[in-house]
């Protein structure tokens, strides 16, 4: 008998918890999260195979009203990747009332009729089981789900349920990806978005829409010096080198600190990480600039 393979994308409003239920999914931090806006800017795909099956999740930035040509894109990006897959799961916590901005999402939905849908109820971690129940009744009455599943992704609790009812979900099919892959995603972007986060963490409110990181080399180490990875954070704005960079280096030395274990982990040796900050003016709203960085 042959598997199932297909793609599965996660949609909700940002900070509903999509990147980290990837990241529970695959079983390996694929997708960088955080509270702050923008933290998901590509489409990242993690690979979960199970015997003769495979789930390919594909996260995603998350739909929102673009203000900028860079939030253009991304709008962009997440339609093209929902026209594509075969199972949508639209996220919601257990811990917020379900909003307008849910609603908004809920319907766009129908806009996808190729694709199964399932409703998410994430961070259940944070409720009595009560408020669960409660919470999956209100989502049943909002449409006629394939599947509705509680779960979540920072213990990891009902996950594999997740993956065990996903699968008859999709299309038979033979493995589309290697068994042994977690990720299409190239170290060298996951160790820019390693960064990123870190940057993310460390840096007040104002700055995460004006931050990019891109990996400019690796230099392996000869005669037992540590290999080198050169990473450039970029910003907009002159103002904003300064907050980066801290004071006498303090910031720029706790981003490198925050990130630097987890690209060691995908490296497989210490390195030294040297982080170079440059200004790309208004690089948000610049075509040339945005293609530059891959967008
Ligand atoms: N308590 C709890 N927090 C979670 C859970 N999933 C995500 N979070 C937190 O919610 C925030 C947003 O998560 P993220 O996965 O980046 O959300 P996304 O914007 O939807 O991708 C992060 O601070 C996570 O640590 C969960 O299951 N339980
Ligand atoms: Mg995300």
């Amino acid at each position: 008998m042959t598997g199932r393979s297909g793609f599965i994308s996660f949609v909700g409003r940002p900070n509903v918890g999509k990147s980290t239920l990837m990241n529970a999914l695959v079983g390996e931090k694929i997708a960088i999260t955080s509270s702050k806006p923008q933290t998901t800017r590509r489409a990242i795909r993690g690979i979960v195979t199970k015997g003769d099956d495979q789930i390919i999740i594909v996260d995603t930035p998350g739909l929102h009203r673009p203000r900028t040509l860079l939030g253009e894109r991304l709008n962009a990006l997440v339609e093209s990747t929902l026209g594509d897959v075969d199972v949508i799961g639209m996220c919601l916590p257990a811990c917020d009332p379900i909003g307008p901005g849910d609603r908004y999402i809920i319907e766009q939905l129908a806009r996808y009729p190729r694709s199964k849908r399932i409703a998410i109820v994430t961070k259940t971690d944070t409720v009595s089981p009560t408020q669960v129940l409660d919470k999956l009744t209100e989502i049943k009455d909002l449409l006629n789900w394939d599947l509705v599943v509680p779960l979540s992704g920072k213990t990891g609790d009902r996950v594999d349920v997740l993956i065990h009812e996903i699968i008859p979900l999709l299309p038979e099919s033979p493995h589309l990806y290697d068994e042994a892959d977690i990720t299409d995603e190239k170290s060298g972007d996951r160790i820019s978005e390693l960064v990123r986060e870190a940057a993310l963490e460390e840096l007040a409110d104002e700055l995460p829409h004006s931050l990019a990181v891109t990996l400019e080399d690796i230099v392996p180490g000869v005669d037992g010096a540590k290999m080198r990875v050169y990473v450039n954070v970029i910003v907009e704005r002159d103002s904003q080198k300064g907050i980066i960079i801290g004071h006498r280096g303090s910031m720029l030395r706790l981003i490198g600190e925050r990130s630097r274990p987890a690209i060691e982990k995908i490296l497989g040796e210490p390195v030294f990480l040297a982080l170079h900050v440059k200004v790309a003016k208004d690089w948000q709203r610049d075509p040339k600039q945005l293609g530059r960085l891959g967008f």
